[in-house]
Order: structure tokens, then sequence, then C-alpha cells
């Protein structure tokens, strides 16, 4: 019956690997696919492990990675100051959900003047598939054009 074990050890270590391997939040919140985004605190910092995202339901787990408490705050479109409650300690973590539509939205400390210093990202939600810039590229001055010089051989 060696074979059956060896089954079971696989279905299981697959099942881990779906799940994340931790805090699977129990059975069927419906249709709720919350991607994670990461969000690493310091003094006075926020960097996140993605620069730019697509409308949809966010998971943010901000990481403390600093010396003193932080928190984060998000606010844009739809979402005004939506805040992860009280702080999270040096080395901690804490999720923050939000559900976020086209527009800039603001991830910042909240705690006491880390706004200020530094704790502040902005990130864009845009459409799903690649776009050019909404802002202006300014292509000025394009040289030469390739044609209508060299040559002139008539
Ligand atoms: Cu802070």
């Amino acid at each position: 019956m060696r074979n059956v074990t060896l089954f079971a050890a696989a279905l299981s270590s697959l099942a881990l690997t779906a799940c994340g391997g931790y805090g699977h939040a129990g059975a069927g919140v419906a249709g709720a696919q919350a991607t994670r985004v990461t969000a690493t605190e310091t003094e006075f910092k926020i960097a996140l492990s993605r620069p730019s995202l697509t409308p949809g339901t966010y998971v943010f787990v901000a990481v403390n990675k600093g010396h003193v408490a932080h928190s984060l705050e998000i606010v844009g479109p739809g979402v005004s100051g939506k805040r992860i409650a009280g702080t999270i300690a040096p080395g901690q973590s804490k999720t923050l959900t939000a559900t976020l539509r086209k527009g800039t939205y603001e991830l910042y400390c909240p705690v006491d003047g880390h706004k200020r210093l530094g704790m502040d990202v902005k990130i864009a939600v845009g459409p799903a598939a690649t776009s050019p810039p909404l802002t202006t590229t300014t292509e000025t001055g394009v040289t030469g054009g390739g044609y209508g010089t060299g040559g002139g051989g008539y």
C-alpha cells in the first residue's frame, strides 16, 4: 500500500500549495478573488510589490520592516480613508482589503507625521490591457524622419 500513501502525500502537498499554505480564509468568500500586494514599510518609505494595478479587489499586506510602529491607509476613487485599525508593530504585518477602480490611489502611513516624512506612495489603477500612458509624452523634434534625406537621386 506504499502507493496509496505516496498518492495521499502528493495530494495534500498540492492542496497546501493551492492555498498558499496559510490563512486561507475559510470556505467560499464567493467570487472575491483578491490579489495580494505587499506594501513594505520602513522609516520613512512604503515600497509596493507592484507599481500599477488593474481594477479589482486587492489585499494589501502591510509589512513593517522598520523600527517603529506604522500603519496603512488608502484613499482614491470610491475609497475614502480606509485604513488598518491601529498600528503594526515592527516585524509584524497586517492586511487591508480594498476594491479599486480606474484611477490613482494613494497609500500612506497614517501614523503622526509619517506621511509627510515620505511614507506616501501613489498607485495607478488602469485597464488590464497595455495602453499608452495617459500623460502627455512630448515627442517633439523627431529628427530626420527617415526619408527625404540622402540621395535626391533624380
Ligand atoms: Cu509610519
